[in-house]
């Protein structure tokens, strides 16, 4: 059920943060989301749709195997690109329907370095809820997952800190942000979570982006110490949690993507408004037993 909801909380929060997207933020208003609501379907994007692909794989598969879990990517892709992927996905999912080994494709993304981009941990909150009782589960899994499209390390530790995120959110979420620093890998996400730590929570979502970035590079680590201290803020109440992230602009699909898989892994989404459910695209994936 937990990692039901985080699926379902994942695409609230993709096909919410959608409607924003490259809008001004003052725009971002309960007004506003009721006239969107009025113009109809809300539609989820490439964090919902891989999100989708991941979940029905671990449904039949019960582990990561990265082999398939690419020619599932790809597959997907193929039957729907236009969800707005990110810009190298494009070929790297194109590279992988053409029979290319997915390792070499993300080795050899931006000059060898692999893309560093917010791709791995937009998709990977209802993983960490799949795992939940075991954390050192979470950690392998969501690295195994992330390096199928993904072959930089912060991108690698940006979906680390979201699962891991989930996981705590389904135990109880006592101290979310410190249990995710201390299972994060060194580097540039978790210097920002350390800095997300030290802000107060009763702070405006708004300096907070200021100091922690909300995704305007796509990079995982502008965009997911953010999203975890929005999820740390909010954890009983997802409607709350998906404002307070959406008010800060950037990255909006993807931070409360990252938010709605994480908080409603604890909450569901009993709370949420049932006119935005109505006006949510329907997920396409099934439901695991
Ligand atoms: P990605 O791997 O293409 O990474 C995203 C972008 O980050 C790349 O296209 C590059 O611009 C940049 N980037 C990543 N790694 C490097 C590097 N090593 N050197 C230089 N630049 C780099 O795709 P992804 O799957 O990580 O992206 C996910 C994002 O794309 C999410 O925000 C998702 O919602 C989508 N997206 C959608 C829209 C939209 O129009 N709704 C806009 C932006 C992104
Ligand atoms: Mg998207
Ligand atoms: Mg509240
Ligand atoms: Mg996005």
């Amino acid at each position: 059920m937990t990692v039901w909801n985080s699926l379902r909380g994942l695409a609230l929060g993709d096909a919410f943060g959608e409607q924003w997207f490259l809008r001004p933020t003052s725009e971002v208003d309960s007004s506003m989301a009721e006239r969107r609501v009025a113009e109809g379907v809300w539609p989820w994007t490439d964090d919902t749709a891989m999100a989708q692909v991941l979940l029905a794989h671990l449904d039949s598969r019960g582990t990561v195997e990265q082999g398939a879990l690419a020619a599932e990517f790809a597959s997907a892709y193929e039957a729907d690109p236009n969800r707005a992927y990110g810009g190298s996905m494009h070929g790297v999912l194109t590279a992988i329907l053409a029979g290319e080994p997915w390792r070499a494709v993300t080795t050899s993304q931006f000059d060898g370095q692999g893309s560093w981009g917010n791709g791995a941990a937009m998709r990977v909150a209802p993983l960490g809820a799949w795992f939940a009782a075991d954390l050192d589960a979470v950690v392998d899994q969501a690295r195994l997952q992330a390096l199928v499209t993904h072959a930089h390390p912060e991108a690698v530790a940006g979906a680390i800190a979201v699962a891991v995120a989930a996981a705590t959110a389904v135990n109880g979420g006592e101290g979310l942000l410190d249990a995710v620093l201390d299972r994060t890998p060194n580097g540039e996400v978790a210097t920002g979570l350390r800095r997300a730590t030290r802000l107060r929570p009763a702070l405006d979502p708004r300096h907070a982006a200021g100091t922690l970035g909300c995704g305007y590079r796509i990079s995982a680590a502008d965009t997911v110490p953010f999203a975890i201290w929005c999820a740390a803020r909010h954890l009983d109440d997802l409607v709350e949690a998906l404002w307070a992230t959406a008010s800060a602009g950037g990255d909006m699909d993807t931070t409360c993507a990252i938010v709605g898989g994480i908080v409603a892994a604890r909450t569901g989404l009993d709370g949420v408004p049932a006119a935005w459910l109505a006006a949510c695209e329907p997920l396409t994936a099934r439901r695991p037993a």
